[in-house]
């Protein structure tokens, strides 16, 4: 829901921003939280740019867990990169904390633009998609060495796969909106891949797919690049860092990157997996990685990949079946287009399923 601005200038107020703020405008395209621009003027005539967001409290129950993971990954990362640019930086309030919580008992929280940087929906060349693929791929580097046990679940059993499919099974079968009649292939199409769900979970127990931190939404419009050179700056959208799979960060990144379609594209015969992207970004994944990941996890990127598109593909279908309550939607139909983007991809992806699982041997040690 979007927040009117006299809500948003009363949290401003209450953060330690430079100057005074002169302004705000709802920014970027995130369907969790909303997000809002900030400008505020310097005394000598320059001015300092921020986000301020609003934190979903139907999708994150706890938003001090969300805000307790943020700032001890955030420390971290600075730590070990003191770049302005390379790590998201919170602006704490005047108490001194991370988050203001305001009488209607909305979160907030501040951050420091990301100053001459570009954040893309579409990759606009393969060199972007590496270099997006590069910021995810270092940020697992990076946090290679965090105290994993030290971070909240923030939503639980987030890509917990096999109980997304439960959850979807039930929306089905509670069919509050009397949708489901009207869309039986996609349930099918669901249900008659079920014996997939849990292989990544089972590939853990079996010691092939090492638990880690991860970011786990791992949409290109997550991360940024600098707006002259091109190259990688900073993973943004840290409200799912979680122990994770590295699968999952690379596949749900192929899932929004590699598809030659928008996520909402209404015409399904545009959707189609583009392998030149597909490759470019495993190699500038397992550039950033720089050596972390084992063999066996390498070889699993594919499922990564067909796992995340699924998944978000019975999570919309869930959402359009609930009456579109988690999802930001602009139309009526606008989850069960999402829904059948996802499909299309999958099947996609299971025509190029040896393609895709060649491209990965290349990488791996033995
Ligand atoms: P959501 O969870 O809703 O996706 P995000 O944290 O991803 O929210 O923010 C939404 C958008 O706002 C991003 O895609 C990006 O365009 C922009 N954005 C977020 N944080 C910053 C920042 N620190 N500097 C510049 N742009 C940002
Ligand atoms: C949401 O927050 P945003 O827009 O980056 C969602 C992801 C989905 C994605 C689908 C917390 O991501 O899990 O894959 O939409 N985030 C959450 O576009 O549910
Ligand atoms: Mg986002």
């Amino acid at each position: 829901m979007k927040k009117c601005l006299e809500l948003v200038n009363n949290a401003i107020n209450n953060f330690q921003v430079e100057g005074t703020p002169r302004g705000c405008i709802p920014y970027g395209n995130g369907h969790i939280n909303d997000t809002f621009y900030v400008v505020c003027d310097l005394k000598d005539g320059n001015e300092i740019k921020y986000i301020i967001q609003s934190i979903n409290t139907l999708v994150f129950k706890t938003p001090e867990h969300v805000m307790h993971n943020i700032e001890k990954v955030t420390d971290f990362l600075i730590a070990k990169n003191p770049d302005r640019r390379s790590v998201l930086r919170l602006i704490k309030t005047y108490n001194g904390n991370t988050y203001y919580k305001d009488r209607k008992g909305n979160y907030w929280r501040m951050y420091e633009f990301i100053n001459n940087s570009v954040c893309l929906d579409q990759p606009e060349s393969l060199e972007d998609f590496y270099q997006c693929a590069v910021a995810f791929g270092r940020f697992q580097r990076d946090l290679s060495t965090f105290p994993a046990d030290s971070l909240y679940e923030t939503i639980a059993d987030f890509h917990n796969t096999p109980k997304r499919y439960q959850d979807f099974l039930k929306a089905v079968e509670e069919d509050k909106c009397d949708r489901a009649k009207d869309v039986q292939d996609e349930i099918n199409f669901i249900k008659e891949r079920s014996d997939f769900y849990s292989i990544l979970i089972d590939s853990c127990k079996e010691g092939k797919l090492p638990l880690r931190v991860s970011h786990n939404d791992t949409k290109i419009n997550n991360s940024m690049l600098d707006k002259d050179t091109r190259k990688a700056l900073c993973v943004i959208d840290l409200d799912t860092i979680m122990p994770g799979f590295s699968v999952t960060d690379f596949g749900d990144a192929i899932r929004f990157g590699a598809n030659t379609a928008a996520e909402d594209e209404n015409d399904i015969s545009k959707v189609k997996l583009d392998m030149q992207l597909f490759e470019i970004f495993a190699k500038g994944f397992l550039d950033g990685c720089e050596g972390q990941l084992i063999d066996s996890e390498i070889m699993l990127m594919p499922e990564g990949a067909k796992m995340m598109t699924i998944e978000c593909g019975m999570r919309f279908l869930a959402d359009y079946l609930e009456g579109d309550i988690y999802f930001r939607t602009a139309y009526k139909e606008h989850n069960l287009v999402r829904c059948r983007t996802q499909l299309k991809l999958v099947s996609e992806m299971e025509q190029r399923w040896q393609q895709m699982k060649k491209i990965v041997k290349k990488y791996c040690k033995d």
